[in-house]
């Protein structure tokens, strides 16, 4: 049998070899069939060698929404300007976005990993009080 390239489109743990390929060589069995491979009492044909690739470790993070909360007091620029400085929102997407807000009580300011959304939440919220406004900013997973 000749060998052949692993390809990204097979499942994690498939064997290089198909079993069926195996199987039409009499090189496995699922059984034991009385193949002349041999049978040590352990289940495993001994002529049979599976190459497995190993499990790929890398996963993807958890993702966070950072959102904006309405309220009656903050003045509508003063939002723009934070969408503006700490989501690199344009002004013509930052408008979209307080209105969003203004109109529906929530909205989305980004979606970042837990770290990186907890430091925008911080960095709003600090930011608002600062200026003295009521602006809330809260964080939920995905
Ligand atoms: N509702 C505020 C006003 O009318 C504007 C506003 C928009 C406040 C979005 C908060 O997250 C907010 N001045």
């Amino acid at each position: 049998m000749a060998a052949r390239p692993l390809t990204s489109a097979e499942p994690d743990f498939a064997p290089v070899w198909p079993l069926a390929s195996l199987l039409s060589t009499g090189m496995a069995s699922d059984k034991d069939d009385g193949d002349t491979g041999g049978d040590n009492g352990d289940g495993n044909d001994p002529g049979t060698l599976v190459i497995t690739r190993p499990k790929p470790k890398t996963k993807r993070p958890n993702m966070y929404r950072v959102l904006l909360l309405n309220d009656d007091y903050t003045p509508m620029e003063f939002v723009v300007h934070v969408l503006e400085r700490f989501f690199q929102k344009n002004r013509e997407e930052a408008t979209r976005v307080m209105l969003h807000v203004h109109h529906h009580g929530v909205g989305e300011c980004g979606v970042y990993t837990y770290e990186v959304a907890e430091t925008k939440v911080t960095q709003v919220m600090d930011f608002a009080r600062k200026h003295q406004h009521p602006l809330q900013c809260v964080m939920e997973k995905k």
